[in-house]
């Protein structure tokens, strides 16, 4: 008994000292769930595919394209593959399908994607500690990616009120421009519908659905609003088609007679915050150790006025999901345990390099104030311009004898490439003067010919000191 005893602690002991490598291996690697987020458009489903491209062309040799990730740049990294994910629930996100969209020949960029969908790939490589290095062995990060579309989070505030004053809020930006003209329709209905009139399904199903077009019209590309509530009405994922997406704003909500309109209303109101609101962010968000949240800062300035205030009052808003603690909206979850937040302006190969600087103080004017704003304690934040796959080049043109920075691509729906000068990108968004009609007007580029093919990873723009900024430290 007792020898036995000692003989199970020899072999534990013995077992100990040769996992000790892998002990001290999986403290450098573990685990790490990262979301990718951004509103419709904002290039979620090229970043998670030029990513994962990169990640697995860098353990190949010949030379990779992620030089400013240290564990790369310090000759470390070892290889990486797809691993089946840990949620069988949850769609995959279908990385050899958008690979084959964007490297088929003409490139085409890959096809909308809709709701969640997720993806693990095993990362191994040397640790670089002096301590870690002498205990030998090879680590393994498992970095789980998960794509959910930005207009979910918009959803949060909607936590923190109670019908009728969401019903106000909502009214009342509804009836301003350019949002009047887009929402007319469906306040015209609402106004010939008393509240208090007993409830029926096809009042309520006629009104979201009115409800639903209006806000389907704000972020149509030409107007490109992104102020969104409810998300799921535009994003229903699998709720598409459920009664509790069926519900609008009603005015007079105060104190709704029981069995009237108003009162099913509110009561599908407060249905769509337990079991769409409470439950994505207890069932995924609280999950997500970093998160990248993706903006296209480049069609909000094609916008203009009204699309770059909305972008101002879309990202206060997904800010507030990173706050930690004190402001309460998220102690339900029991604290949210997201640790670090990069918000990157999209598609930055739209303008010549000279520009990027720019780019990213423009999108940090857009943060400064819930940042700035006292309470804010949460996820250190961090921003840059970034484009996953770079479709131009940046060349010098004489103009009236002088320099003139510009791009070289292919623009989409063309054949052969082009020259633009896309113009200068104001550093801030208070600094911007007036927006009048056409004056910015950012061309769409299609993916480089012959992407891929060098087998070296999507030639991209910063994406490895996104990387770094998101695992670097996992991967020390
Ligand atoms: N030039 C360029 N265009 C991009 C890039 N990323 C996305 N786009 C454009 O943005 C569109 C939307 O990207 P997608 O990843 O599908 O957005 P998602 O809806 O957020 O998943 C694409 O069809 C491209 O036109 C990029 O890195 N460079
Ligand atoms: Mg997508």
């Amino acid at each position: 008994m007792a020898r036995g005893w000692f003989g199970e602690i020899g072999d534990a002991g013995l077992r100990a000292a040769d996992g000790l490598a892998q002990v001290a291996a999986r403290l450098a690697g573990g685990q790490i769930r990262l979301g990718v987020t951004g509103l419709r458009r904002s290039g979620k489903t090229v970043f998670v595919t030029s990513l994962l491209n990169n990640l697995l062309a860098a353990g190949q040799g010949g030379g990779g394209r992620l030089p400013f990730l240290d564990v790369v740049s310090q000759g470390r990294f070892i290889a990486s593959r797809l691993r089946p994910q840990p949620d069988p629930a949850i769609p995959r996100f279908d990385y050899e399908g958008r690979l084959a969209e964007m490297t088929s020949n003409p490139p085409a960029w890959p096809r909308e994607t809709k709701a969640i969908s997720e993806i693990r790939i095993d990362l191994r490589f040397r640790p670089g500690g002096l301590v870690r290095r002498r205990l030998g062995g090879v680590a393994t990060c498992t970095l789980d990616i998960i794509d959910y579309p930005g207009e979910w989070l918009l959803d949060l505030p909607m936590l923190e009120q109670e019908f009728a004053g969401w019903s106000r809020t909502m009214l009342d930006l509804a009836a301003r421009p350019p949002r009047d003209s887009l929402s007319r329709r469906w306040r015209e209905v609402l106004d010939a519908v008393d509240p208090d009139h007993t409830a029926d399904e096809a009042t309520a199903r006629r009104l979201s659905a009115l409800y639903t077009d209006y806000l389907k019209d704000c972020r149509a590309s030409d107007v490109g609003l992104s102020l969104i509530q409810p998300g799921r009405f535009v994003e229903p994922g699998e709720m598409e088609g459920a009664p509790i997406l069926t519900f609008c704003p009603m005015p007079g909500a105060e104190r709704p007679r029981h069995g009237s309109l108003a009162a099913l209303m509110a009561e599908r109101f407060e249905g769509y915050k337990d079991s769409v609101v409470r439950r994505f962010y207890r069932d995924h968000f609280a999950r997500l150790d970093r998160q990248v949240v993706l903006v296209d800062v480049l069609s909000a300035l094609n916008a203009g006025a009204p699309g770059l205030d909305d972008l101002e009052r879309s990202l206060s808003a997904t800010m507030e999901s990173f706050r930690h603690g004190r402001s309460g909206w998220l102690n339900f979850l029991g604290g949210a345990r997201i640790d670090r937040v990069l918000f990157a302006a999209t598609k930055a190969d739209h303008v010549a390099s000279s520009q990027h600087g720019n780019l990213k103080s423009l999108l940090e004017s857009f943060l400064a104030t819930p940042l700035s704003a006292a309470r804010f304690a949460g996820a250190d934040v961090e921003t840059m311009a970034l484009a996953s796959v770079k479709s131009t080049e940046t060349v010098l043109t004489d103009y009236q004898g002088q320099k003139l920075a510009c791009v070289q691509g292919t623009p989409v729906g063309r054949t052969t490439p082009t020259v633009l000068f896309p113009g200068e990108i104001p550093p801030s968004h208070r600094e911007i003067g007036p927006v009048g009609e056409g004056r910015f007007n950012f061309t769409r580029f299609a993916p480089p010919a012959g992407l891929g093919q060098d087998g070296r990873g999507l030639a991209n723009i910063r994406l490895d000191r996104a990387l770094q900024f998101l695992i670097g430290d996992r991967l020390a």
